[in-house]
């Protein structure tokens, strides 16, 4: 018998611990520390300990009308008041941007913390048909500071070809001073209440955390583009036996693209790639259903926010493909040389003509030309296919997705068609 070698990790994975722990319906002891959910256990989602497979769709509450809706916002402690934001006015926008570039979402070790900048933040926001209202802040009374923020934006989303109106909730943010004083479920409420008072009464959202219940989960990839300084700031490793200049090579990405025909996306192109996003998302269980109107507010491309690429067919000009990323850079946390990680994350896409491993490493190369770090994508619609050859590696995040007063089986990311920011 021989002894284990000292360097060997002889640790059980994370994922395999989440594997078992899934299975028996119990992730929440290994991610909230206990069983109960105070608060969502009294809403509208469907219960960790009730059957994923077998599950009949349709919503949880009995139907309900505008009338029956709480007309006044729900009471908060004296010293704190409601706010609508209006992202349209810098100054409301900068509150934002603070509260978030300080208290926003940070990654396990509190190695980085998203920076969403204003400009993405008002883009975000303001799709068409926005709703004010829907920009929910709490500030302090006496010195007016903003202190905790949740936002929805209105979208219709087809869930097994039935099409509906929702929300998508986002950016629910408390100011770390104020943490589990159990602001956030106010915060919901008051969204909720906002949202019901429109005749709408499903939403979509995303978050970090395993809460009742996840219609999907989605893990992050990350693709090295300036490994170098993805080292430097501790988000990747050099692997064993590697040098810096052969991890270098081996991420080398072309500095231009390869496919005729690939260039920006512009205004004219918007009706084609509302003809091509609709045909290929309707094949997916969850997924928005877009306007034109909505096609071109996400996808003509803005500096430092959005970036989109169309393939043009060169005999035809017909638009045959579409590729897009948006910007969302984090501040790197106590790191002398390295203020911001600039990354890229995958955003609707569609390879009809071309592979979508060539597609993506034209988007590559223009990520790179625009001065990005790393391009991160999560493993839903196709994606699994081009991780290995891309050279994409697996990340430690899981995004849970989840819908708002809707019950249905539980899935796997490759039948899901929705992404968020
Ligand atoms: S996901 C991004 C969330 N933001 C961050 O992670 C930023 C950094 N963290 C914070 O700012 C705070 O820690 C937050 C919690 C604000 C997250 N989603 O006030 P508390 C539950 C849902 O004492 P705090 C995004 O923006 C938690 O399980 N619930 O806690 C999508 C517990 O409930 P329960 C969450 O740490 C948001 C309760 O809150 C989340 O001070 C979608 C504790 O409250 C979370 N991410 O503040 C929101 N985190 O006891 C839902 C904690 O039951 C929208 N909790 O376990 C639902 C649809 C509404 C519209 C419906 C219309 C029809």
């Amino acid at each position: 018998m021989s002894l284990p070698d000292e360097e060997e990790d002889r640790s059980i994975p994370k994922d395999e611990i989440l594997e078992v722990l899934k299975k028996y319906r119990a992730p929440e002891l290994l991610m909230n520390g206990g069983l109960n959910h105070k608060f969502w256990d009294t809403q509208p989602v469907p219960k960790l300990s009730e059957e994923t497979d077998d599950v009949k769709s349709g919503p949880i509450d009995p139907p309900k009308t505008v009338s029956e809706v709480k007309k006044e916002p729900y009471s908060l402690p004296a010293s704190y008041e409601w706010v609508t934001c209006d992202v349209l006015k810098d100054s409301e926008l900068q509150d934002i941007y603070t509260l978030l570039n300080e208290n926003y979402v940070e990654d396990d070790d509190s190695l980085f913390r998203f920076d969403y900048s204003a400009e993405f933040l008002r883009w975000a926001l303001t799709p068409p048909g926005y709703k004010n209202d829907w920009h929910i802040g709490i500030r302090a009374v006496q010195s007016g500071k903003l202190v905790a923020f949740i936002t929805g934006i209105p979208q219709t989303i087809s869930v097994e070809g039935v099409a509906m109106e929702m929300a998508e909730v986002n950016f629910l943010c408390v100011h770390k001073k104020l943490r589990s004083k159990r602001l956030a479920p106010v915060l919901i409420k008051e969204i909720t209440r906002r949202v019901n008072l429109c005749n709408i009464w499903q939403a979509a959202y995303t978050a970090g955390v395993y809460i009742p219940r996840p219609i999907s989960t989605c893990r992050y990839y990350h693709r090295s583009i300036n490994p170098k300084k993805l080292i430097e700031v501790g988000f990747s490793r050099l692997a064993p036996r590697m040098t810096m200049a052969r991890t270098m090579k081996l991420y080398k990405v072309p500095d231009s693209c390869s496919i005729p025909g690939f260039r920006s996306m512009s205004q004219s192109d918007v009706d084609q790639v509302f003809q091509l996003l609709s045909e290929k998302l309707s094949g997916y269980k969850v997924s928005p259903k877009f306007t034109c109107e909505e096609i071109a507010h996400w996808l003509l491309p803005r500096k430092n926010v959005v970036y989109s690429y169309v393939v043009q067919d060169p005999v035809t000009s017909k638009i045959t493909d579409f590729a897009s990323f948006y910007s969302l850079p984090s501040s790197v946390l106590g790191n002398d040389k390295h203020k911001t990680l600039f990354a890229a994350y995958q955003f609707w896409t569609c390879a009809k003509t071309v592979s979508l491993s060539a597609l993506t490493t034209d988007v590559f190369a223009m990520s790179k030309q625009e001065g990005f770090d790393v391009f991160n994508a999560l493993d839903l619609m196709e994606n699994l296919e081009i991780f290995e050859p891309l050279k994409f590696g697996i990340g430690d995040g899981l995004l849970q997705y989840y819908l708002y007063n809707w019950s249905m089986a539980s899935f796997k990311p490759n039948e899901l068609g929705l992404i968020l920011l």
